[in-house]
């Protein structure tokens, strides 16, 4: 027992101000989001850029206006007699913007999590929000240039890493990998393997790796297990990937025997996917909940998240120990016996408030409760942000409510007599922040 006082234990009031500097100050490494750098191409118009119709990289207020979370929201406010969901992805980018800002900004408040965002963010980069002027906001996006946004927002949102999430499978990003390798070297950006399709759709999955030189039979098995080895190696290396990742149905069960719906795709993780990982030393993301095209005609805004099976995720950490995961769920109903598993398992790290649960109320519901049965060992959140602009927001947002649930959870330790220095405090805030992910990676 040691009997010396701690000479810089807090107040209470100190503890405050020292959560609330942490956070504001300890930058983020984003482990999820859609973005991409320039090289990638964008179809926003700036100051002295090439308009590319299909490049990756989205940035302005006529894409925040358009995210997929609005335009879900905006079908909520017309008849499909007025507009139909073909009728609204028909129109120009600016119609489209314009009608969600009128619809679900101007006839409404915009008080969803979404709308709020859009207006939190043009604020934090210095816009009136109290002018309602959106061509006064697309004028002033129409000055600044692409790359030197991208420090803008990095800095305003204190992200100091975003990450990529690389999507193989899309014949367009794919090209443009293959066009020039040195897309990706941006140093603000990493990289991330994307494969949905390869668990999810084995044979149409093999059927492009055919295409694309490697001979991949449509049944996994024989010879065509080391092609698809070969072609994750030799995307891996390509992109440098700091870890691959899929996003997986509800109703996805990892099936050990390698029989029934998810047989062959759990074949297929365990013979390839998994151990290529291991052989590169990286982790897998498994992102679990989601059903595409519940609404069809939505396109994006159609999919929705249901209950997954947590024993599945359970038992691939337990066959898979030498294999590091991070793991995201989609329903709120699976956080508690995610968590738990976590306690279960050292190579799973619980991940994130993912898409609906990005929401104040359910992070921090679900972040209360993952400090209460993982301390600090597990990373808060993630943006999955598709438009750069999005960083600002989700951050910010989150930031405010990781302080009400850190702070809450120090007056605690206070409160037993433990001494709470602001040296810890910022030691943890940079773990949940940064370095679990960074410690992650490494192994
Ligand atoms: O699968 C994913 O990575 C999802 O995050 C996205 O596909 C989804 O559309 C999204 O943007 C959620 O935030
Ligand atoms: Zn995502």
């Amino acid at each position: 027992m040691s009997g010396k006082k701690h000479k810089k234990r807090l107040d209470k009031k100190q503890i405050k101000g020292a959560v609330s500097r942490a956070l504001r100050e300890q930058p983020v490494i984003d482990m999820h989001t859609h973005l991409y750098p320039p090289s990638f191409g964008t179809p926003v118009a700036g100051k002295g850029g090439d308009i590319d119709e299909g490049g990756l990289m989205l940035w302005g207020v006529d894409e925040l206006l358009t995210y997929h979370y609005l335009i879900a929201e905006l079908f909520r406010t017309v008849r499909p007699s007025e507009l139909t969901p073909d009728a609204f992805y028909g129109m120009d980018k600016r119609a489209q913007a314009e009608l969600i800002w009128k619809n679900l900004f101007i006839d409404r408040s915009p008080i969803s999590e979404a709308a709020r965002g859009v207006l939190t963010t043009l604020q934090k980069l210095g816009l009136d929000t109290g002018d309602r002027d959106l061509e006064g906001y697309r004028k002033w996006f129409g000055e600044q240039t692409a790359d030197g946004y991208i420090d803008k927002v990095m800095e305003i949102a204190n992200v100091s890493s975003i990450t990529m999430t690389n999507a193989v499978f899309d014949d367009n990003e794919r090209e443009r990998w293959l066009a020039d390798g040195s897309i990706g070297d941006d140093s603000r950006f990493t990289a991330v393997l994307r494969l949905d399709p390869l668990i999810c759709n084995y044979r149409e999955a093999a059927g492009k790796l055919r295409e694309w030189g490697y001979e991949a039979g449509d049944v996994f098995e024989g010879e065509g297990i080391e092609e698809v080895k070969r072609f994750l190696r030799d995307w891996i290396g390509r992109i440098k990937a700091i870890y691959a990742a899929v996003s997986l149905p509800p109703d996805f069960r990892y099936e050990e025997g390698g029989e029934g719906t998810w047989g062959e795709g759990s074949r297929v993780l365990r013979e390839a996917i998994l151990p290529v990982c291991r052989e590169f030393d990286i982790p897998f993301a498994m992102m679990i909940g989601s059903q595409r095209g519940v609404n069809p005609p939505l396109r994006d805004a159609g999919d929705m998240g249901f209950k997954a099976d947590v024993e599945s995720v359970a038992r691939i950490c337990r066959e898979f120990s030498e294999n590091r995961f991070f793991v995201t769920l989609l329903s709120r109903e699976n956080q508690h016996e995610l968590a738990v598993a976590a306690r279960k398992f050292g190579n799973l790290m619980v991940f994130g408030c993912w898409w609906f649960l990005n929401n104040p109320s359910i992070i921090e519901e679900m972040t209360r409760m993952r400090c209460e049965l993982l301390g600090t060992t597990f990373i808060p959140q993630h943006s999955d942000a598709r438009v750069l602009d999005q960083l600002i927001y989700k951050w910010d947002h989150s930031r405010g409510i990781l302080y009400e649930v850190f702070k809450d959870k120090y007056l605690d330790l206070a409160a037993t007599g433990w001494s709470v220095t602001e040296k810890e405090i910022r030691r943890d805030v940079e773990a949940m922040l940064s370095g679990n992910f960074r410690g992650f990676l490494k192994g």
